[in-house]
């Protein structure tokens, strides 16, 4: 491949270039009428306008991203995450378009966008899995009596699902018939099938989940784990690597069902299993996501591995070059999802203008981004302006560097969730490690950030009077007769 079409925007589309460059190969930009001006499209050694700024009108249409691709001579396509990565009929248009699609063949996105069809593909491989069904229901009779065998409370899922759409967490006998109702209409409007399936629920788990890598030779390997519990509403906000409570056994087990996983579905690249940890630290597997993930810039760093460049290598038909054996973490690394929202106002999206824009850079600091001081922030699109990735040899250190770099930023004609991801990095719950998936509900609130923040802005004050009188004999009546530093060597 002497060239690949980067089917995407923003951060990931300036990411996977900033890697196709590093490796001799040329790529070719896609951008909406909205991003004309964008930093990908810049980047880009070339650039097909696809249309109109609505992702249905440009980022979406599939025909136009093959047209554009062939146009250009391209020879592959990286979809990046969200829009097309995890679309089984693109993926399958391309291939039959004879251009290489930098991700999983077409059968394992559709496995694993099924989460029932992903359940029975591991059935034969030992994988564990929270107790519950294997088929969808509609029965509410038969629903009641096996949600009475697994024992309250039990989630109901739409095996459809992403996104939390779709699931219902029931309580007891008499709110089921409802409950289930709701997540079948849920499941239909949202992706057009009511299929919905039982399992108990697991009260307070942490998420994590594997880097995988597969290459089209059978090799599997996994690159361990990100710890992605403290999100919002099924958004991540905060992710490390590697997790504060696996065991080097725990971790081994779980890379090890993560490899089965991907075996199942014959997956090829890069790809992700998901896993729920209970308290008493058992594993299940949720599902797996068939697409490279926003947060896989911490696994990076603590690998030292570029999974875009692995991720061209495998379509390439290379083999995987390293053993799992090969393959260890050093040091820590956090990542900050910076969203252009109102932590103080339900984080309502704040588009606008880009007025300031300026970002930490230093040792130890990753910034990825797809935006320029002076940008607007388009309303069509997902509102991140940055991910800001911190390394350091200790969690403590990884999290000390990141209040530091979050204190760097400067950004103005927007508000931002910066302050908000200072707060969690800073909170009791976040540097002890002890937090669950429910973090933010149980810890957040926008009076504590203001509380917070005015704490903050006190002990500044208080830091900056306490300077001022520890210098302040120095700072009067200069010593004529004796320099300080004279007295110092005294
Ligand atoms: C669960 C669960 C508890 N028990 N399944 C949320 C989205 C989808 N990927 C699966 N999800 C969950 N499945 C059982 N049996 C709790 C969640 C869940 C969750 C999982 C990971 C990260 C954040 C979450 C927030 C709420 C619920």
């Amino acid at each position: 491949m002497k060239k690949i079409l980067i089917a995407n925007r923003g951060e990931i589309a300036l990411r996977v270039m900033r890697t196709a460059k590093k490796m001799g190969i040329k790529t070719v930009a896609v951008y909406s009428e909205a991003d004309r001006h964008s930093p990908h499209v810049r980047f880009a050694d070339e650039a097909i306008l696809l249309g109109p700024a609505p992702s249905n009108q440009s980022y979406l249409v599939m025909e136009k991203i093959i047209a554009a691709t062939k146009e250009t001579g391209a020879e592959g396509i990286h979809p990046g995450y969200g829009f097309l990565s995890e679309n089984a009929v693109f993926a399958k248009m391309v291939e039959d378009a004879g251009i290489r699609f930098i991700g999983p063949r077409p059968h394992a996105i559709r496995v694993m966008g099924s989460k029932l069809a992903a359940k029975e593909a591991v059935r034969d491989y030992k994988i564990p899995m929270v107790p519950g069904i294997e088929e969808a229901i509609t029965d509410v009779a038969l629903a009641k009596k096996i949600a009475q065998e697994i024992g309250f409370p039990i989630l109901i899922k739409a095996s459809a699902g992403g996104g939390g759409k779709g699931m219902r967490v029931v309580e007891n006998l008499e709110e089921l018939p409802q409950q289930m109702e709701r997540a079948i209409s849920e499941a239909v409007s949202a992706f057009g099938d009511g299929s919905v399936f039982i399992e108990k629920y697991v009260t307070s788990p942490r998420h994590i989940e594997i880097q995988v890598l597969a290459d089209t030779h059978g090799n599997v390997l996994h690159l361990f784990e990100r710890e992605c519990s403290v999100q919002r509403r099924h958004q991540k906000v905060v992710e490390e690597a590697p997790s504060v409570v696996l065991t080097p056994a725990i971790r081994e087990a779980m890379g090890e069902a993560a490899v089965k996983v991907a075996k199942a579905c014959d997956y090829v690249g890069a790809g992700t299993v998901e896993f729920l940890l209970d308290a008493q630290k058992n594993f299940y597997f949720l599902e797996m996501n068939t697409r490279l993930q926003v947060e896989h810039p911490v696994t990076e760093l603590i690998t030292g591995i570029d999974l875009v460049e692995q991720q061209i290598k495998i379509a390439r038909g290379e083999k995987l070059a390293f053993k799992q054996e090969d393959l260890s973490i050093t040091g820590h690394a956090l990542e900050l999802r910076v969203y252009a929202e109102d932590p103080l106002n339900n984080f309502l999206p704040s588009v606008g203008n880009l007025e300031v824009y300026q970002h930490p850079v230093g040792e130890g600091i990753r910034v990825d981004d797809g935006f320029k001081q002076g940008m607007d922030i388009p309303i069509y699109y997902d509102p991140m302006i940055s991910k800001l990735i911190t390394y350091g040899q200790t969690r403590e250190a990884a999290i000390q560097r990141m209040v530091e770099a979050i204190n760097e930023y400067k950004i103005e004609g927007v508000a931002t969730t910066l302050a908000f991801g200072k707060f969690v990095c800073e909170h009791e719950a976040f540097v002890s490690g002890n937090f669950d998936t429910h973090f933010v509900k149980n810890y957040y609130s926008p009076e504590k950030l203001e509380a917070y923040r005015s704490e903050e802005i006190e002990l500044a004050a208080a830091l900056g009077l306490k300077l001022y009188l520890d210098n302040k004999e120095q700072l009067q009546a200069p010593d004529t007769t004796t320099s300080n530093w004279r007295k110092a060597r005294i």
